[in-house]
């Protein structure tokens, strides 16, 4: 069973659809660069930094997590919002409680193989609809978007949702991702329409 989760809205006395946004049925692409390739012998997952026990798992251990199918929308930065995304994946806070995050741990970055990294701080990841998600519609999530895992974030626009993440560094003071050093916001929330910086 899914659970829906596009309730989110309310959190922030919001509409559905955030301000200046236009909902689409197609789920574009959007990357900084190519779509990176992997190999399932080889891939693994790392969680490290202010955690107690550092994680490395490998896509089958990652597999054998607790995992859960929710509905959810997203929200480009660009403008558009797809509603009623099918993601399967394992939720944030099993990382975080396997790993044994450190109480002075307060912020998060991700890191993704074709480089990427985004930011976000601890208590806004520390929540089930932000998800490690493997599966889309039931079927392994497509490479182009960020397949063979990549992270959502359904609260905020989706650039802090990094793709093909394999890293998960917790931090006891706050740092820049890739596109919050180049000018787009570091807090992302679409209620708000915090786009740009
Ligand atoms: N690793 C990685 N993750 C990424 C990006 C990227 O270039 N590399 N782009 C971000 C941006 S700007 C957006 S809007 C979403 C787009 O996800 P989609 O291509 O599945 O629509 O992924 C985010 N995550
Ligand atoms: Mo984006």
């Amino acid at each position: 069973m899914a659970r829906d989760v596009t309730d989110v809205h309310e959190e922030y006395g919001g509409d559905r659809l955030p301000p200046g946004q236009r909902e689409t049925s197609a789920f574009p692409v959007l990357s900084k660069s190519g779509t990176p390739s992997w190999e399932p012998d080889e891939w693994r997952f790392d969680a490290w930094g202010a955690v107690e026990n550092d994680l490395e798992l490998s896509w089958e251990e990652f597999q054998d997590l607790p995992s859960e199918t929710q509905i959810q929308d997203f929200h480009c930065v660009t403008g558009w919002s797809k509603f009623d995304c099918e993601f399967t994946g394992v939720a944030f806070p099993t990382i975080a409680e396997r790993a044994g995050v450190r109480d002075d741990a307060v912020h998060v970055m991700f890191h993704a193989t074709d480089g990427y990294t985004t930011n976000l701080p601890l208590d806004a990841c520390m929540r089930d609809d932000v998800l490690f998600v493997y599966e889309y519609e039931g079927d392994p999530l497509p490479a182009d978007h960020g397949g063979p895992l990549r992270v959502v974030t359904p609260h905020r626009y989706a650039y802090k949702g990094a793709k093909w993440v394999d890293g998960v560094e917790f931090l006891t003071e706050p740092e820049r991702g890739y596109w919050e050093l180049r000018g787009y916001s570091n807090t992302a929330n679409p209620w708000n329409e915090e786009r740009y910086s």
